[in-house]
């Protein structure tokens, strides 16, 4: 179903459960960025993100967190909304899953699929991972999942079957008759082998707990949190909705051009959410396109893995289009890449300070200089084939970068702009303008006119090319050659040769000052000292799995919802968890053997701890609060089944458990006023 005109791109609605960090910005600057350029080539385009804020995991993380899920969702929903504005993201709409036009669409989609047949009443008995919000074949109770390794709970409900099994020839059907629906190719065999292995209906209700969509005419029961939030995808856009304004906007819109994805995502994507919409018969989404994800010290970036980098560091030091730009250009779109800050400033200051900042106040101050600040004309007479190869080379570009984008291949788009960026600037370089203004002649003067029309013209080709990707920098650049507002561009007509003779120009700032020697260490340290983490105890206390946590975080918690509190926070009746959810923990207590200060990071500690059994290394940020020295020969407690983290490279095997006093949660370390064993397990 082709609608000429439109194009409708979503991200997925990202969790509550955790702050956004640069995992999720990621693939919001991806549809940012791919939503900037379908509307300068015309298109009316609609960008739609939001957040994801029902289920069981939600529901943990705000008893963790001392209050209600209403409360919690809607903190952490605004910081997901607060960081795309502070990036100018350009989205259309947020949808959040506990508005009331989502909840209506939702049941009216549950109702759709009951009344065609597709849902029926029955009974589950088997494991469900919580973090994953997943059914899993899983051996039993606690068994790990099979995606990601968490234990899984048993769940004996009754339940709403979706006819999943009964989809699963219409599915590969599908899948063949539209190749391009799941990209890459990778993640496409991936789906087909899966749908052909077999599919079983699918649980779409729970009982065991409130925090969801109730199932029409029957409120004991929620809709089951996937079929809820891939359901956002049309309610933001009115299915649900009897107002004509709605379902006009709904006939406008839907089908999706592009759902756009990390990969761990996939399956939801696209075998359930196309199988409840053919069930509904719904028309389909035209693409699911999967990325791949980003990795941080080799592992995915995640906030339970502890690895995470937050996007307000890069902001605070760089600035959006930096982040922007690096993770367009650095990471192969659909593969995994490595994020760090050495190849982030590496790239600021080769490609965009020195690369095509560079380019822009050189020619622009040049044309300021020589010709009082109006683009002059490229002498017919005396043109040599430099010149015209710029020219060419910028043709070239035009054409790549389109096809490129179009294929979603942005890196290898935005190398091509900075070969023609290079290009001119060894252009430059090689004509030497300032040289050739030295001399008083006609000829000369003719000269200088062509090499800086011929670098004004292409320093605007890329500006225009690139704008979709560092908007802001381009907006300036645009700007200062006097075009006013890039925003009135229209992209399908860029040619070479349209800057016009006389053009005034603006006023000419340097658009990326370069990052000096100090800004690695800067970023690195406010990682170290981050900020708040209100959900860092709630996240994990809602997957219910092994925590990778030391002090270190829990030093950076305000008391009234870190995992150790001073008692000063308000805790709510909700907050309290089962005692086989506190036997999952397991604190022993340590003797803490050897204490030394982490180098480059002032608030970490490296210790080794005896507990009992064996000699850990706990890494804990409690260096401003205690010595290294007095530590030693102190008896500590030691959580002992977390999953082992990384802190600037070291492992952290356990963590040290401390209150939290004040606003910066200074860390004060648990102790004993008897003597006790070291090894002996705390109850
Ligand atoms: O899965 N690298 O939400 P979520 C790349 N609510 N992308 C990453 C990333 C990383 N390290 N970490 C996160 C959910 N992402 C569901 C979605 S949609 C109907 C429901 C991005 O908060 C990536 O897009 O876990 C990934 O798919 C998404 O955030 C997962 O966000």
């Amino acid at each position: 179903m082709n609608k000429p005109g439109k194009f409708y791109i979503t991200t997925p609605i990202y969790y509550v459960n955790a702050r956004p960090h640069i995992g999720h910005t990621y693939t919001t600057i991806v549809c940012d960025t791919i939503a900037r350029r379908q509307r300068m080539m015309g298109l009316d385009t609609w960008f739609l993100t939001g957040t994801d804020e029902h289920g069981q995991k939600i529901e943990r993380s705000a008893a963790a967190a001392g209050c209600s899920p209403r409360e919690f969702v809607d903190r952490i929903a605004g910081e997901f909304r607060a960081l795309w504005n502070r990036m100018k993201i350009t989205y259309d709409d947020f949808i959040r899953t506990t508005e009331p036009r989502h909840i209506h669409g939702v049941q009216a989609l549950f109702t759709r699929l009951q009344e065609r047949g597709y849902i029926y009443k029955g009974s589950y008995s088997g494991q469900y991972c919580v973090f994953d919000e997943l059914y899993v074949d899983a051996a039993g109770p606690g068994a790990p999942c099979p995606e990601c390794g968490r234990s899984t709970e048993t769940v004996n409900e009754e339940n709403y079957f979706f006819k999943l099994s009964a989809m699963e020839e219409r599915l590969l059907k599908y899948y063949a008759e539209h190749p391009d629906f799941i990209r890459p190719e990778t993640r496409r065999n991936e789906v087909v082998a899966f749908v052909r292995g077999g599919l079983r209906d699918l649980s779409v209700s729970r009982m065991s707990f409130q925090w969801g969509i109730p199932v029409p005419n029957d409120p004991r029961h929620v809709i089951y949190v996937w079929l809820d939030a891939l359901a956002n995808y049309m309610t933001a856009i009115g299915y649900g909705s009897n107002d004509p304004a709605d379902q006009e906007k709904l006939a406008r819109y839907w089908p999706a051009d592009v759902h756009m994805i990390g990969k761990e995502i996939v399956r939801f994507h696209c075998v359930y959410w196309p199988a409840f919409l053919l069930a509904a018969d719904l028309p389909l989404p035209k693409s699911i396109i999967a990325h791949g994800w980003l990795l941080f010290e080799e592992s995915k970036m995640s906030k339970s893995r502890g690895n995470i980098v937050r996007t307000e560091t890069v902001l605070d030091s760089l600035g959006s289009d930096a982040l922007r730009y690096f993770l367009l250009r650095e990471i192969v779109f659909g593969q995994d890449g490595s994020f760090s800050f050495d190849a982030l400033v590496g790239r600021f200051n080769a490609d965009l300070a020195n690369g095509l900042g560079n380019l822009a106040s050189r020619t622009l101050s040049m044309i300021s200089r020589y010709f009082e600040g109006e683009v002059p004309y490229p002498s017919p007479s005396g043109r040599l084939p430099a010149d015209d190869a710029i020219g060419k080379l910028a043709e070239q570009t035009i054409a790549d970068f389109h096809a490129q984008f179009e294929q979603f291949q942005f890196s290898r788009a935005l190398e091509g702009a900075w070969a023609l960026v290079a290009a001119v600037n060894k252009y430059i370089a090689e004509n030497e303008p300032w040289a050739v203004a030295e001399r008083d002649d006609q000829d000369s003067r003719a000269r200088l006119a062509t090499i800086l029309y011929t670098s004004a013209e292409a320093l605007r080709v890329v500006t225009a090319l690139v704008h979709p990707v560092i908007p802001e920098a381009t907006a300036q650049i645009w700007e200062q050659l006097g075009l006013g507002d890039i925003g009135q561009l229209d992209l399908r007509r860029l040619a070479w040769g349209q800057l016009q003779l006389g053009t005034k120009l603006g006023k000419a700032d340097p658009v990326f000052p370069r990052a000096d020697k100090g800004t690695i260490e800067r970023m690195q340290q406010m990682e170290q000292q981050g900020s708040p983490e209100p959900e860092t105890a709630a996240k994990e206390a809602g997957a219910i799995k092994p925590v990778p946590e030391t002090a270190a975080s829990i030093a950076a918690t305000p008391p009234s919802v870190s995992a150790v509190s001073d008692g000063a926070g308000p805790h709510s009746a909700s907050a309290k968890i089962t005692i086989d959810d506190f036997a999952k923990i397991e604190m022993r207590v340590g003797l803490v053997k050897g204490a030394e200060k982490v180098k480059g990071a002032d608030k970490l500690l490296r210790m080794d701890v005896d507990i009992g059994t064996e000699v850990r290394q706990i890494v804990a940020g409690i260096a401003k609060a205690y010595e290294p020295e007095k530590l030693i020969g102190r008896k500590v407690v030691i959580v002992t089944n977390l999953q082992p983290r990384k802190l600037r490279g070291l492992e952290s095997n356990g963590m040290i458990v401390a209150a939290s006093l004040g606003d910066d949660g200074q860390p004060v370390l648990a102790g004993f006023l008897e003597d006790v064993p070291v090894g002996a397990r705390l109850k």
